[in-house]
């Protein structure tokens, strides 16, 4: 028995059916193994397509721009690869539930969260992590806002869902126009946005080793709207479609009815068309702070934008060389109660922020990213712009000079 080699993986294996058996306590073990095992195949297999699919467009050419001059014999030869591929992935289909499959036709399937109730009987796809992964998991998804209103049970079965992919420089994780497999939590690495605009691919944004993207084509049954390229080596954790869609988009439809008569309200938002409004309800995400916690720290690079929802912020600029301040003396200049927004400057300006924000009293405020801000904001621009307009004048009422402010 000395010689008898234990296989990779073996032990994760056997430990992820057995916490699985302790905590649904089925009452036919042989016939949950068989799910259980079923479904971390099916998994490992929808792994296998996203990394496939993410290496594909680097044969395909990194450059946009020069995609269109690709030779014929070149697109005949990436067609039939990929008509290789969708037979393969229908052989999949075959011996499985077909829930892992990609989609044929994208938008056929209308959006609502709450008819596949079938979904809640399923089996709880379980990648085994060891002891170290599942904490750079969980860092990496602290602030991740699609998982700020999921309940701890919720929580927990997104990060055994989760598989580790790592990427190389140049890497398309996604290509817009593809259908949507997996949703993407940034554990380290920059990625380039692209967006087709006149036929060419133009760079809108980056992340920058933190939150994740992949969620609209999931949650919309929507074609990618973006391309994301790694620019260098990165870390990311996948999240299946099914997963993805049993959790997240469920957890839409109540973050929809709890959220819907208060975004109503916020003035901000009142020029958008309620689909607009309950589109951003989709990907807030809501923090609660307590009394005199620092929400923005003024200096700070600007990541995302917010709405309070109760309770009040007050906001403090420092002054350095006004003559009746001391440096650093921080000066109270405006309040936010409910409805009101704030952390709007620094995104609008693509500038520090220009002023610390601070709880008063315990207070609750939606989050929304950047890039959904950039995406869904686009209509209030002009409000806030003129609100800006008015900082200003507050500023050189107040301070004298812009150039006053300390960054
Ligand atoms: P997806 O499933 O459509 C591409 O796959 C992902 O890129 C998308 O989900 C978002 O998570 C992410 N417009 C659309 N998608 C974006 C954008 C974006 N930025 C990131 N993604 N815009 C750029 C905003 C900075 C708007 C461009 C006009
Ligand atoms: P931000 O992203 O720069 C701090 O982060 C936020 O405080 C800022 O966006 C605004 O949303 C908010 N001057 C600058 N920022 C202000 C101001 C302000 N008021 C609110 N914020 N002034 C007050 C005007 C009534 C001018 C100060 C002299």
């Amino acid at each position: 028995m000395s010689n008898v080699q234990i296989p990779a993986g073996l032990k994760e294996l056997l430990q992820g059916y057995t916490v699985e058996v302790l905590r649904r306590r089925p009452p036919n073990l042989a016939e949950f193994a068989v799910q259980h095992f079923t479904r971390i195949l099916e998994s490992q297999r929808n792994e296998q397509r996203a990394k496939k699919r993410s290496s594909k467009p680097i044969r395909k050419g990194v450059s946009f721009e020069t995609n269109s001059n690709k030779s014929n014999k070149d697109d005949e030869e990436v067609q039939e690869e990929e008509v290789e591929e969708e037979e393969e992935e229908e052989d999949t289909v075959k011996c499985t539930t077909g829930k892992y499959s990609r989609r044929v036709s994208v938008c056929a399937e209308a959006y609502n969260p709450d008819d596949d109730e079938d979904d809640d009987s399923e089996p709880r796809v379980v990648h085994p992590k060891t002891d170290e992964q599942r904490r750079r998991l969980q860092d990496a998804c602290r602030d991740i806002l699609l998982f700020k209103t999921l309940d701890q049970e919720q929580f927990s079965e997104v990060l055994d869902a989760m598989f580790e992919v790592l990427v190389k420089p140049q890497e398309h994780i996604i290509d817009q126009g593809d259908d949507g497999d997996n949703f993407y939590v940034i554990e380290n690495g920059v990625y380039d946005i692209f967006v087709q605009k006149d036929g060419v691919s133009v760079c809108v944004g980056k992340y920058d080793n933190k939150g994740s993207f992949g969620e609209l084509a999931l949650m919309y049954n929507t074609p990618r709207a973006a391309t994301i390229v790694a620019t260098e080596d990165g870390a990311l954790w996948g999240l299946d479609r099914a997963t993805f869609h049993r959790l997240i988009v469920k957890n839409n439809a109540k973050k929809r009815r709890m959220y819907e008569a208060f975004i109503e309200c916020v003035p901000l938002l009142k020029s958008l068309e309620l689909s607009e409004r309950m589109k951003i309800v989709d990907v807030l995400g809501a923090r609660a702070f307590k009394d005199g916690e620092v929400i923005i720290t003024q200096g700070e690079k600007a990541d995302c934008f917010y709405i309070v929802e109760s309770g009040e912020v007050k906001i403090l600029i420092k002054s350095k060389t006004k003559a009746s301040l001391q440096e650093n003396t921080e000066v109270e200049v405006a309040r936010c109660s409910r409805g009101q927004y704030f952390g709007e400057l620094a995104l609008v300006t693509n500038k520090p922020r220009a002023a610390s924000v601070y709880a008063v009293g315990e207070t609750k405020c939606l989050v929304i990213d950047i890039q959904a801000f950039e995406r869904l904001l686009g209509p209030c621009m002009d409000i806030m712009k003129r609100n800006i307009c008015q900082y200003e004048d507050q500023l050189v009422a107040l301070f004298g000079s812009s150039e006053d402010l300390k960054h």
